[in-house]
């Protein structure tokens, strides 16, 4: 008999991992009918943007729909429809960042830098956690993604990305400090969920150690892909940003 992994099973009311699906299937899908939403309320010259953050929610919503499902009916972590989900909203993330300086000139090469760095962190995250999860070799796998992540975090915060955005007007630079904000420190939750999850720990040593994985991630992606839209759409409605732009 077929698994149907989407059918209600019903949620236990002490399951967290189960609930926090659950609840992020419902923010992740409010969220979007609100930038759908509001795309008309916003400047043309924005619409692209807040659409991009539109798209990230819903895919996220209907991975989040499947994957509590999944972890229904398998007691299982969905790894890999968490990697899917992140390797196609991360790199829209980055696409966010593009759009927003490209206003002060920024070049299709500093894209395809953001994407091939996310796509570094999230491969070697995914062998890490679906090949090498039980093994304290999962540390190496970790560390590799983390080297890329700081490569994301230092384009962001002195590199191209910083650089353009000092070019830009006042309200665009003040987005880009917010959302290199959200880079350093709401994706460096995801770290922890790693470390937590996979037995290599943090270079085989296990700190975090009874903290579910899952809950981490979904804390993570719900401050990151709900907050890192809101910030967009802030500066889509800003005053500032028609003028100075
Ligand atoms: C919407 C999803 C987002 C913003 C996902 C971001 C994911 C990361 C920043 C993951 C990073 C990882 C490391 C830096 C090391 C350990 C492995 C990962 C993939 C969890």
């Amino acid at each position: 008999m077929m698994n149907n992994v989407l059918a209600m099973a019903p949620i236990a009311n002490n399951n967290y991992v189960a609930f926090t699906f659950f609840v992020g299937t419902m923010a992740m899908m409010a969220a979007s009918v609100f930038f759908f939403f509001e795309l008309s309320n916003v400047e043309k010259k924005w619409r692209t943007s807040v659409l991009v953050s539109g798209l990230i929610t819903f895919i996220a919503a209907v991975h989040y729909y499947y994957m509590r499902g999944y972890n229904l009916d398998t007691g299982e972590s969905p790894v890999f429809f968490r990697y899917v989900d992140w390797i196609l909203t991360v790199p829209l993330m980055c696409v966010e960042f593009y759009l927003i300086t490209k206003k002060a000139g920024a070049k299709i090469e500093l894209l395809w830098k953001l994407i091939f760095a996310s796509l570094v962190m999230l491969v070697t995250g995914y062998i890490g956690e679906a090949i090498y999860g039980n093994e304290t070799q999962s540390w190496v796998w970790g560390f590799i993604s983390s080297v890329a992540y700081f490569y994301i975090v230092y384009l962001i915060w002195f590199g191209d990305v910083a650089k353009l955005a000092s070019n830009s007007g006042a309200a665009v630079a003040k987005a880009v400090k917010i959302l290199a904000w959200f880079v350093l420190v709401g994706w460096a939750i995801y770290p922890i969920g790693y470390i937590a999850g996979t037995a290599g720990g943090l270079f085989g040593v296990r700190i975090f150690e009874g903290l579910s994985m899952d809950i981490v991630y979904n804390i993570g992606d719900a401050v990151n892909k709900i907050g890192f839209g809101l910030v967009i759409y802030a500066l889509a409605k800003s005053e500032e940003s028609s003028k100075l732009a």
